[in-house]
């Protein structure tokens, strides 16, 4: 039975934060509650829940009844609890504003409820990813003020439901990992200030795709799997949820990449999503002293124009990143 320190009362003892600790601590309160639905939810999927809705959703990807049920669980959970008065999701074409929770001090949460969809039904690793922007006072229906830059997320973090479910989080006062004890119903801190290393000796990536991507991405690759020498002899690992695969990197080091495709029919700006996947995990990898790149231009400074938008990536070790962008991988 652990008895270590509580989600609820490491963000009590919390000081520099990009929030009022108030509020961070009114905000992780309902991040716990949805972790703590979903895997138990995930722990009993086989018997009841996988499968398709029959909808195909923005992306134009079909949809799982678990990526359904995962937004569900967050529009829930933020119904009439101030502060946070928008949602912006993986799964909704367009924002949603809870107009009860409209006041002064109010914040946008953005995730992907269901980090790692193919996995769903094969019982494999899956993710939830979020973020947490502030609201201009008196922002009104647009959404100018969340389309800022990912440098100005004020909480990032996701969770990972693997053998352990595990969240990891950040409020700019570097980046904690805490385990659900299930027996207790709490998460407890199991890894506080977490520093990436500088290198490791993993990638992660889709390599079937490599026949679409840059001949910069595709060198890279093959250099760091050339086996020349240590630092050219990476191991593949790779499980389809981002989430899981940048928890490797942050841990062990090592890099992934979701390069743009520019054969014909690929995704030209890659798949993975900036406003609630980018900009998330790679605040949590600068503040473990990592990179997150598009392969040419710093994920953070990038201000989206679209909800739904998509770029390359790059994410990890400092090392690795900087070798990739040397490699003009993104052209
Ligand atoms: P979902 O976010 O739609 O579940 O997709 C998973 C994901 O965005 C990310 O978690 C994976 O790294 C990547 O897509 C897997 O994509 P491929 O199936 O093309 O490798």
């Amino acid at each position: 039975m652990s008895a270590g320190i509580t989600l609820k009362r490491h963000i009590k003892t919390k000081s520099a934060t990009a929030l009022p600790v108030a509020d961070l601590a009114l905000i992780m309160e309902r991040i716990e509650l949805i972790a703590a639905r979903i895997t138990r939810q995930l722990s009993l999927a086989g018997l009841d829940g996988l499968g398709y809705t029959g909808e195909t959703n923005v992306h134009g990807e079909k949809v799982k009844k678990l990526d359904e049920w995962g937004n569900k669980v967050f529009l829930e959970a933020f119904e009439h609890r101030d502060p946070v008065c928008s949602l912006i999701s993986e799964e909704m074409d367009e924002p949603h504003h809870y107009s009860s929770n409209c006041r002064e001090n109010n914040y946008c949460v953005l995730y992907d409820p269901i980090d790692g969809s193919s996995n769903t039904d094969v019982n494999g690793s899956l993710g939830t990813i979020f973020a947490v922007k502030k609201r201009a006072p008196g922002h009104g229906a647009g959404i100018d003020d969340i389309l800022v830059p990912g440098s100005q997320q004020l909480i990032a973090g996701y969770i990972l439901y693997g053998p352990a479910a595990q969240l990891a989080y950040s409020a700019g006062a570097g980046v904690d990992i805490f385990t659900l004890d299930r027996t207790l119903g709490e998460f407890i801190l199991w890894k506080e200030n977490v520093k990436m290393p500088p290198h490791g000796t993993t990638y992660a990536v889709n390599q079937g795709n490599v026949g679409k991507w840059h001949d910069g991405a595709r060198k890279f690759v093959a250099h760091i799997t050339s086996r020349k020498d240590k630092r050219t002899s990476y191991s593949l690992r790779y499980c389809g949820a981002f989430a899981a695969d940048f928890h490797r990197c942050l841990l062990e080091g090592g890099i992934f990449m979701y390069p743009a495709e520019v054969a014909e029919g690929g995704k030209p700006k890659g798949k993975l999503r900036l406003m609630y996947e980018l900009a998330p995990l790679s605040m949590l990898a600068e503040q473990a002293g990592g990179r997150g790149s598009t392969g040419k231009q710093r994920i953070l400074d990038i201000a989206a124009t679209a909800i739904h938008e998509r770029h390359p990536i790059y994410i990890g070790s400092a090392e690795e990143v900087a070798l990739a962008e040397s490699f003009k991988v993104e052209g």
